[in-house]
C-alpha cells in the first residue's frame, strides 16, 4: 500500500472515524523511548505519554519482547479454563503492591467500575447496609473514565451532557477538603471513598500534604473503604511507585490501569485484601479479555522494567529540576502563571482564559519546535513525559518549552 501522507491520514480519521476527539495537528508513525516520529519523518519529544500510560517509554524492548512471545504461544482462553500465566501474574502483581489478591480487567474504567460493585458488595454482605442504598463519596473535578456510571457522578458538563439518565448512589464533596468529607461520612449507607490522589484531567491538582492520610483515617473511623483510582497517578509517575505512598496511605482498594502495560496492551487491575474481595463469588463479574495470557505476560514485564530501571527515582529527580526550571522561565514571562505537579506529573497554567486558544497555540508551536504535549481544560498544558527520560533529554525538553514562550511573546 503506498505510503500515505499526515493530510490524507488525518482525512480518513476525519471521513470514517467518530468525532469524539480533537488531537493536535500531528500523525505519529513511530515511537521508541521518549520520541514519536511522524509520517513526514520528523522527530518528536513525547510530554504526554499517552496520558501516562508509556511511562516505560514507547516500545520498551522488554515489554514488546514479552508481548511478541506469548503473542505466539496462548493469547486468549477466557476464564472458563485455567491458564499458565494469570495464577503467576497474580502472585506478582498482588507481591508488588502488598494486597491479597487482585481482580484483572482491561481499561482503567472497567477497573473504577469494578472498584464501585466491590465497595457496594462489601458494603451490603459485610456492613449490612440495606440493598441498593449503598453511596460513594467522589470528588468535584473528578475523571475516573467515560462510562454511564462513572460519568453520572462527574460535574464535567462535556462528560455527561446528553448521555443520562444517570447512576444513583454518589455523594459529590470539594477536592482536597477533609472537612466536608468528614461530613459525608455522617451520611448513612456510606461504603466508600472514590478519590484520585492527584487530579490528573482536572489539572494536575495536587492536594495539600495529609489530605490523603486525613482522609484514610476518616473512612477507617467510619468504617467505608478508601479506593485510590492510581489509573494516571500510578506506575512511579509521580515520583513513587503509588502516588499514595507519598503520604505512606494503603488503599483498601487499588485501582490501576494505563502504565500497567507500558502502553503495549489494554492492562487495568483492582487489588483488595481478602475481607473485601471475597465478597465477588464466583460467576458475579468478570470480562471476556480479563486478565489474559498476554495481558499477564506484558504487565510483568512492564512491572519488572519500572522496578528494574528505578523509575520512580528517576521520575522524582527530574520533576524536581523540572520544576524550578519552569519557576525559573515563570519568573521571566507573564504567558505562564505556575507550575504545578509531583514527579514527571506536571503542569504549567498559562495565563489567559480557559476559553482562549493561546494553550492550544503554544501546544501547536511546541510541536513545530519538536515537542508534543497538549492542554486539559482550557488554559492548563499538562506535560508528562516518559520516566525513562535522562537529565540531558529533560533538558532538551526545557530548552524547547522555553524557546516556544519566548517565540510567543515576542
Ligand atoms: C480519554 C482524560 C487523562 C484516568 C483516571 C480512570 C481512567 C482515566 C484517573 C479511565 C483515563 C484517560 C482517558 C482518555 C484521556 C485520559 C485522561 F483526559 F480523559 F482525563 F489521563 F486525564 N482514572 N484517562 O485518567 O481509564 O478507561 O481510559 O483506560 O477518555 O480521553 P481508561
Amino acid at each position: 500500500m503506498e505510503k500515505l501522507s499526515s493530510q490524507e491520514l488525518v482525512q480518513l480519521e476525519d471521513r470514517f472515524g467518530a468525532h469524539n476527539y480533537h488531537p493536535l495537528p500531528v500523525v505519529l508513525s513511530r515511537g521508541k523511548g521518549v520520541h514519536v516520529w511522524d509520517v513526514e519523518g520528523k522527530q518528536y519529544f513525547d510530554f504526554l505519554s499517552a496520558y501516562s500510560a508509556v511511562n516505560q517509554g514507547h516500545c520498551h524492548p522488554k515489554i514488546v519482547d514479552a508481548l511478541i512471545e506469548q503473542a505466539q504461544t496462548l493469547t486468549l482462553t477466557s476464564r472458563a479454563f485455567y491458564n499458565d500465566s494469570l495464577g503467576v501474574y497474580e502472585q506478582f502483581i498482588t507481591h508488588y503492591f502488598g494486597f491479597d489478591k487482585v481482580l484483572p480487567m482491561n481499561t482503567g474504567a472497567e477497573a473504577v467500575e469494578t472498584a464501585i460493585k466491590l465497595a457496594r458488595k462489601w458494603g451490603y454482605e459485610k456492613r449490612g447496609i440495606a440493598e441498593n442504598q449503598a453511596q460513594i463519596v467522589v470528588c468535584e473535578g473528578n475523571f475516573h473514565g467515560r462510562t454511564t456510571t462513572i460519568i453520572s457522578f462527574s460535574n464535567d458538563p462535556d462528560a455527561n451532557k446528553n448521555f443520562g439518565p444517570f447512576t444513583p448512589g454518589f455523594i459529590r464533596i470539594p477536592y482536597n477538603d477533609t472537612k466536608a468529607l468528614e461530613a459525608a461520612l455522617q451520611q448513612p449507607n456510606v461504603v466508600g471513598f472514590l478519590v484520585e490522589p492527584i487530579q490528573g484531567e482536572a489539572g494536575v491538582f495536587v492536594p495539600e500534604e495529609g489530605y490523603l492520610a486525613t482522609s484514610k483515617a476518616l473512612c477507617e473511623k467510619a468504617n467505608v473503604l478508601f479506593i485510590a483510582d492510581e489509573v494516571q497517578t500510578g506506575i512511579a509517575r509521580t515520583g513513587k511507585l503509588l502516588a499514595v505512598d507519598h503520604e505512606n496511605v494503603k488503599p483498601d482498594i487499588l485501582i490501576l490501569g494505563k502504565a500497567v502495560s507500558g502502553g503495549v496492551y489494554p492492562v487495568s487491575a483492582v487489588l483488595a485484601n481478602d475481607e473485601i474481595m471475597m465478597v465477588i463469588k464466583p460467576g458475579q463479574h468478570g470480562s471476556t479479555f480479563g486478565g489474559n495470557p498476554l495481558a499477564a505476560k506484558v504487565a510483568i514485564a512492564a512491572l519488572e522494567v519500572v522496578r528494574d530501571e528505578e523509575l520512580a527515582d528517576n521520575a522524582e529527580r527530574l520533576g524536581t529540576i523540572f520544576r524550578a526550571e519552569m519557576n525559573r522561565i515563570i519568573e521571566s514571562t507573564d504567558l505562564v502563571v505556575t507550575v504545578r505537579g509531583k514527579g514527571l506529573l506536571n503542569a504549567i497554567i498559562i495565563n489567559d482564559t480557559p476559553e482562549s486558544k493561546t494553550a492550544w497555540n503554544l501546544c501547536i508551536q511546541m510541536k513545530d519546535n519538536g515537542l508534543l504535549a497538549k492542554p486539559t481544560h482550557g488554559n492548563i498544558i499538562r506535560f508528562a513525559p516518559p520516566l525513562v527520560m535522562t537529565e540531558e533529554q529533560l533538558m532538551e525538553c526545557v530548552a524547547i518549552i522555553e524557546k516556544t514562550i519566548r517565540e510567543y511573546t515576542a
